[in-house]
């Protein structure tokens, strides 16, 4: 079996626990196309926070309590680049994360693409899974904000910018994927999205890790118009998001921040939408979105154990 999942950083990475958990189980293979549009070039470096989050969870590298970045971290060359006061003060890199953005970097630098790059790195870490970025390109998520500095004029930040810097907490209009429509699939994308037996989307931020994804020209159609079945699990549990700011980023959407306000957002394949199946808590029972299978078993990710569970459960949805 071909286990195809559309992933963000720290929820798509604790999901992908489950699914290789799952997957080992059963004997079936998983590939995870992950989001790029948190990425960006700082002090020179490429950083890539969905894909190491992934990298580093399965690895088992990941610092537990952040979710993001090295286990173990120091953070020697964040305070020498204060103390020069290199900007932005406002993102901190840690020294053991920072070998992996030489790495990156240099490797890009020498004309291998984001693909490549991220298969090398994964020599070491060894996931279990193949990670592939959404796209090699360029694709860059930016918020629309009102400018703090501005008369109410519009402006758009980076989503680090707005994430980091002002914790989402600043009148935003909209999200834009910068670069979108000029990028492609990375190499194996398309193909492990159509020889897939079942594809998942993962609890992620719908909004601003599995809208990217599929804003590269190309992905969503491989998706719907695949043979296999789409199940979604829910990111928002009882009306909260379980970590994060989902509830921020629906909003600017102007979507409910529920189970089925997700559901919703997505939609049911039948209407044009995504999805087949989609599971949520048990708190959210009553979820109902049009011409999908719903389904309501615990979601909380609390170890790969609970999380397999949640993953037997999409797959025997249908
Ligand atoms: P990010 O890129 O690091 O922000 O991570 P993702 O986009 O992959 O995942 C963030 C989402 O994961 C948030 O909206 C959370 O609500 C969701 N999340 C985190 N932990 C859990 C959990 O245990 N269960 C469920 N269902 N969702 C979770
Ligand atoms: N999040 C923060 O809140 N503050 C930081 O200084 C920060 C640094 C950072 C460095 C590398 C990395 O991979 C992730 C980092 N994050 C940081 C997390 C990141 O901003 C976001 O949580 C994700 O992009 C959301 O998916
Ligand atoms: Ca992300």
């Amino acid at each position: 079996m071909r286990i195809v999942v559309l992933a963000g950083g720290i929820g798509g990475a604790r999901f992908l626990l489950g699914v290789r958990a799952y997957a080992r189980q059963v004997g079936a293979e998983v590939t995870a196309v992950v989001n790029v549009g948190d990425d960006l070039y700082l002090h020179g470096l490429k950083v890539c926070p969905d894909l190491d989050s992934v990298m580093y969870t399965l690895g088992g590298g990941a610092d537990p309590e952040r979710g993001w970045g090295r286990a173990g971290e120091t953070w020697t060359v964040k305070s020498e680049l204060a103390a020069y006061g290199a900007e932005p003060t406002w993102f901190g890199l840690g020294d053991r994360d920072i070998a992996t953005h030489l790495v990156r970097t240099t490797m890009l630098s020498g004309g291998y693409p984001l693909s490549a790059v991220t298969e090398a790195l994964a020599t070491r870490w060894q996931p279990g899974v193949r990670l592939l970025p959404a796209t090699d390109d360029r694709l860059e998520t930016h918020a629309v904000v009102s400018d703090p500095d501005g008369d109410g004029a519009q402006r758009a930040i980076h989503f680090q910018e707005w994430w980091v810097r002002h914790r989402a907490d600043i009148p935003t209009h909209r999200f834009v994927f910068v670069g979108a429509e000029n990028a492609k699939p990375a190499p194996g994308v398309l193909e492990a999205v159509g020889a897939a037996d079942v594809l998942l989307l993962a609890p992620s931020n719908p909004v601003v890790s599995i809208a990217p994804i599929l804003a590269v020209p190309g992905l969503r159609e491989a998706v719907v118009d695949g043979s296999a079945p789409v199940v979604g699990v829910s990111p928002i549990i009882g009306g909260a998001a379980v970590r994060g700011m989902a509830d921020r980023c629906l909003a600017v959407l102007g979507v409910e921040c529920s189970a089925a306000g997700v559901g919703g957002l997505y939609g049911g394949r039948a209407a044009g939408g995504l999805l087949d199946g989609w599971l949520v808590a048990p708190e959210d029972e009553e979820t109902v979105v049009p011409d999908v299978t719903v389904r309501a078993v615990p979601l909380r990710m609390t170890d790969e154990s609970a999380t397999a569970a949640m993953v037997r459960a999409a797959l025997e949805l249908m």
